[in-house]
């Protein structure tokens, strides 16, 4: 700390060229300036007033998204320090909002434990990336202001009137320049305060957005902590323990919080979080969650004679199957590994989930005989059902040995065995399949044409699955297995395009097919391999030009406009089938000319959710669901 202190000290230029050194390669910061990038500064603002939460001096946060993509967020927790500060001659305020890693710097003793987003480096980094900055502080009895443009001070701290409440606001404007779009997206911002707030007990988070016509707006505050997030997942389900399992317990000086509640569904929802972080790629304290609920319910199952010492041990996933968990820890000096950074290393945190979830969870089984015992009941039929799964999928291999490189009959291969040029278009109906095989660029594309009625995955057991004689054809053509044997390595496309009609029984299809993909070759989609093909909705055609293919009806209107209504044909194609091989080619097929949509992961609890709305076996939030979406499902993005 010293000899960094001694690098920047007091001299504003370097101080300058640490921003400049932000705005030159802002993804080394944010990760990109797309719309995520652009959320990532609301983010990082709303961390550092949780922050202030979490060390027990806020309890209301309030985010606006002004007309014009203006943020403003404000806090009641204590004001940051407006006093001079001695080393770099500015106002402590002023340090953090222009010195690069500032937060870093005072974090020692300031009374904050444990912190989410970049450590408090990001206020900073905000102010750099952003046209315009105002800080207005609430503190001591006054209030401050002070402004930044593009990271540069335009005025300094200054005391403009009095008050006797303490709090800190930020107004900021993205530097558009910077970001590829200033629109910030209502519902991805809600989810994550929503999220927040589950994970930041008592906290209030507001969220207003007066952009529009109608002010949307939540209000998010949970009494109940990460109970209050796992009933909320659960809230469409059929649950098999009516109150979720919780737990709460300081382990070490590391606190660890877990919800878990069993579901009849098939599926496992588990969501970590280390200081508020979503750990995407799991680590030390899911691996800590995951050895101690096996071997919990195992010594139960045991000790309680509900398996016979005959019996083998019930595996992890038999354990899993229909729970939905959240686990919540709070580390010092957390250790991230993995491609996104998301993957907790600290190996002491895995000691520390288990011995908490060991004592607190026997605990409750042993006070809970009843839930316990249905939950195992599920364990075992689970595990049953392993067994006859593992069985199929031996017989499928055999089969497949036997019949070596075999592919489905159905398929049309491409001559190209490079998978990074080959794309596999699965296809709704043979007659579509007929025109796209005609249609396509055999080097690098294969077709493979399906037909009948698609399994669903949602309401299938995994021993179902397996030998499925609709998905056994996509299985085999991907090449890469499925499930845990899933292996991205092998796939022989590395784009798997779904291309369906653009009306309900399309979106069906394709709904279907992204949940077997979701459930069972997730890394397919987190990797970006799977894509939707776009069809056209309309032709125009007149004479003397060339046919125009519309996309969207906006699109049709448009180039109406431009082309004149007068001895215009406009064809509606009600499906591909209706395209002959060469339209087929033109407007959905040829790299050059076609609309790909890739299938993004934004948000794997969102999509999950989706999911067991769209697939499960409740139908009411079903309804709701699409009603409230109708509009969107064009472009279904999970
Ligand atoms: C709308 C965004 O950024 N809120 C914040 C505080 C409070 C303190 C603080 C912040 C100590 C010296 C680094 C106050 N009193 N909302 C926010 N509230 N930062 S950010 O301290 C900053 C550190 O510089 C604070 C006593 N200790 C800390």
């Amino acid at each position: 700390m010293e000899k960094y202190e001694h690098k920047y000290g007091a001299d504003q230029i370097q101080v300058l060229e640490g921003l400049e050194a932000v705005r030159k390669r802002p993804g080394m910061y944010i990760g990109s300036v797309s719309v995520r990038g652009l959320h990532h500064l609301v983010y990082e603002i709303v961390d550092n007033a949780v922050d202030e939460a979490l060390a027990g001096y806020c309890k209301n946060i309030n985010v606006v998204i002004e007309p014009g993509n203006i943020i403003c967020v404000e806090d009641d927790g204590r004001g940051i320090p407006v006093e001079i500060h001695k080393k770099t001659g500015l106002s402590a305020a002023e340090t953090v909002y222009t010195v690069l890693h500032a937060g870093g710097k005072f974090g020692g003793d300031s009374g904050y434990k444990v912190s989410g987003g970049l450590h408090g480096v990001g206020s900073s980094v905000v102010n750099a990336l952003s046209e315009w900055t105002e800080v207005t502080i609430k503190r001591d009895g006054g209030i401050y202001k002070m402004s930044f443009e593009r990271g540069k001070t335009v005025k300094k701290l200054e005391k403009i009137g009095e008050t006797n409440e303490t709090g800190t606001t930020v107004r900021f404007l993205a530097d558009s320049t910077i970001f590829e779009t200033l629109e910030y997206e209502y519902e991805v911002l809600e989810n994550r305060f929503r999220e927040m707030a589950f994970l930041t007990k008592g906290l209030r988070i507001k969220i207003e957005d007066k952009r529009g016509e109608e002010t949307k707006k939540a209000d998010f505050c949970f009494e109940g902590g990460l109970n209050s997030f796992v009933e909320y997942l659960n809230r469409n389900k059929e649950k098999i323990n009516a109150q979720p399992i919780y737990i709460e317990k300081n382990k070490d000086e590391v606190p660890v919080e877990i919800a878990i509640q069993y579901t009849t569904a098939y599926s496992e929802s588990i969501y970590s979080f280390v200081n508020n972080i979503n750990t995407i790629e799991g680590g030390t304290h899911l691996e800590g969650f995951k050895r101690s609920l096996t071997k919990v319910f195992n010594d139960y199952a045991r000790g309680h004679n509900l398996l016979k010492e005959k019996d083998p041990n019930l595996q992890g996933e038999d354990i899993r199957e229909g729970i939905t968990a959240v686990i919540s820890v709070k580390v010092k000096e957390p250790q991230f590994e993995g491609q996104t950074k998301t993957k907790l290393g600290n190996s002491e945190v895995t000691g520390i989930v288990m011995s908490a979830l060991n004592e607190e969870l026997s605990a409750f089984l042993e006070e809970n005989p009843s839930v316990a015992k249905a939950i195992l009941e599920k364990c075992v039929s689970a595990s049953r059902a392993r067994e006859a799964a593992r069985k199929a999928r031996e017989l499928v291999r055999k089969k497949s040995n036997m019949e070596t490189t075999t592919l489905p009959g159905k398929l049309a291969d491409c001559s190209s065995k490079n998978p990074e040029e080959c794309e596999v278009y699965i296809v709704e109906g043979d007659s579509a399949g007929g025109s796209a095989k005609q249609g396509r660029d055999r080097k690098f594309q294969a077709i493979l044409p399906l037909w009948g009625k698609m399994l669903n995955v949602e309401k299938t057991r995994a021993d179902k699955i397996y030998g499925n004689d609709k998905l056994n054809p996509v299985i085999i053509a991907i090449g890469a297995g499925i499930g845990a044997d899933f292996d991205i390595s092998k796939i022989r496309y590395g784009k798997v395009i779904i291309m369906a009609d653009a009306d309900v029984d399309g979106a069906h299809i394709r709904t279907l097919l992204l949940t077997f993909f979701f459930r069972y070759m997730r890394p397919l989609i987190e990797n970006g391999n799977v894509y939707l093909a776009q069809p056209p909705l309309y032709k125009i055609s007149k004479k003397g030009i060339k046919d125009i293919y519309c996309y969207s009806d906006e699109e049709l209107e448009e180039k109406l406009k431009e082309v004149g209504r007068e001895n215009t044909g406009i064809q509606r194609y009600k499906g591909l089938g209706e395209m002959n091989p060469e339209q087929l080619w033109d407007t959905t097929m040829n790299p050059e000319t076609r609309i790909l949509v890739q299938v993004k992961l934004e948000d794997a609890i969102k999509a999950d959710e989706i999911f067991n709305i769209l697939m499960g076996d409740d139908v009411a939030p079903r309804r709701a669901f699409i009603e409230q979406n109708a509009k969107y499902v064009k472009n279904l993005d999970i």
